[in-house]
């Protein structure tokens, strides 16, 4: 019976790391997965993520199931790390925090609650967006279509586009929004952009969604990054956000997120939670303890959280600088005169490089840089020392 399944297709970023693997050639270039590497193009461990692990061993934690909800106390600090712990919306108790599988997770069950309470209501997803949506989607049953996002003549934002999709859609529709550091574009909209996705998102009774992946790692402040949900949730309106701390705190494989809901009232979020409990048991019952602990301990501990924004300053910024050297490697090498200054606005750890998908394979096949195939590169991946490498192949896989 099982004889008859057939093969899955490989992930499309998790399988570029498996052709990375296999490749034996010298200078090849890990840029697929979002995944942060020192300079040495190294895995990082924070120093404020092993100092909470040595209070944790300290103080002889046990290991005993967490409630469905998750760690209260971890819930808390990521509400309050989220909206700001004075923003009206933890004051009145309007928000229902559960902690997840990480951002993907957190997602999924957000799907599920969407599925559940609001049948048939479709997910506005931004065209291009993060492979996995569409994925989580699917098979929590939601349906979903696309807003326009990218323009490729500009590799930039296609305002008008997004705009007139989200207009045109179903009233009270869910639309899916990036909070900050868009993946896999690196574009984001501008504050005075922000507004305006706001008025039309209020006019036409949408419930904004976000998936805040890169909350102080965009530009190193936990509160910059925050403000498009912020911005949403300072007008009342309701909104579902979730969260991850695989790339902020590096905790990729410990699985830390959370799904908040904002509701119009204390009462609403309580039955609100009481629900995602209820999907969350028959998944996977309850959440695993030690990422969860680690974010409260940072978080909650002065030093610790002042340690911590440094770090997240010094990966933001090694992300910046790599970004810059690129460019100027780029500019240097190109004598045509083509205008590459979107490689510096885009902002997190990715960039979206312009190149087609028989360009990227150019990259992968001549060049042994492995990259997603719709031109994407994580910046993470690079080092300064390869940005000159980078360059080369980059300008002989456009022009050829
Ligand atoms: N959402 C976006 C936009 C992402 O880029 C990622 C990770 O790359 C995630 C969600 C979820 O990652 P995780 O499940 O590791 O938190
Ligand atoms: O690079 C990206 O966009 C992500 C990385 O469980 C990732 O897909 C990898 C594994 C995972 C979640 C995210």
């Amino acid at each position: 019976r099982f004889e008859s399944i057939t093969m899955a297709p490989p992930d499309p970023i998790l399988g570029v790391s498996e052709a990375f693997k296999a490749d034996t050639h010298e200078m090849k270039l890990n840029l697929g997965v979002g995944a942060y590497r020192t300079e040495d193009l190294q895995p990082y461990v924070l120093n404020v993520v092993k100092k909470a692990e040595n209070l944790m061993l300290e103080s002889g934690e046990n290991k005993e199931y967490l409630p469905i909800e998750g760690l209260v106390a971890f819930n808390k600090a990521t509400a309050e790390l989220l909206f700001g712990a004075d923003n009206s919306v933890i004051q009145q108790q309007r928000v229902a925090t559960v902690q997840g599988l990480s951002g993907t997770g957190s997602l999924r069950l957000a799907a599920a609650l969407i599925e559940r309470y609001f049948p048939g209501a479709k997910v506005l997803i931004s065209s291009p967006t993060w492979g996995n949506h569409k994925n989580i989607f699917n098979d929590a049953k939601v349906p979903w279509s696309e807003y326009r996002y990218y323009d490729p003549k500009t590799v930039g934002l296609d305002f008008d586009g997004m705009i007139s999709d989200i207009k045109a859609a179903p009233e009270g529709s869910f639309v899916l929004l990036h909070g900050c550091a868009h993946n896999p574009t690196g574009i984001d909209p501008t504050p005075e952009q922000w507004v305006k996705i706001a008025d039309v998102i209020e006019e036409k009774n949408h419930i904004p969604f976000f998936d805040v992946a890169y909350q102080g790692f965009a530009s190193g402040s936990l509160d910059e990054d925050a403000s498009s949900v912020r911005l949403f949730a300072s007008r009342g309106m309701e909104l579902l956000v979730a969260q991850s701390y695989s790339k902020n705190l590096g905790l990729y494989a410990e699985r830390i997120g959370a799904i908040n809901v904002v509701c119009s009232s204390a009462d609403a979020a309580t039955r609100v939670k009481s629900q995602l409990k209820r999907l969350a048991r028959p998944m996977y019952s309850n959440p695993p303890v030690h990422g969860a602990r680690i974010v409260a301990n940072v978080v909650g501990n002065p030093v610790l959280f002042n340690e911590w924004k440094e770090e997240m300053k010094m990966m933001a910024g090694r992300i910046k600088s790599v970004r810059q050297k690129l460019y100027d490697s780029i500019c240097a090498k190109d004598k045509t005169g083509k205008d590459w200054s979107y490689i510096l606005k885009q902002i997190g750890m990715f960039s979206f490089t312009g190149l087609n998908k028989a360009q990227s394979d150019n990259m992968t096949n001549k060049w042994h840089v492995y990259m997603t195939k719709d031109g994407r590169i994580s910046l993470a991946g690079l080092s300064s020392a390869k940005c000159e490498y980078l360059a080369d192949a980059i300008i002989d896989s456009f022009y050829n």
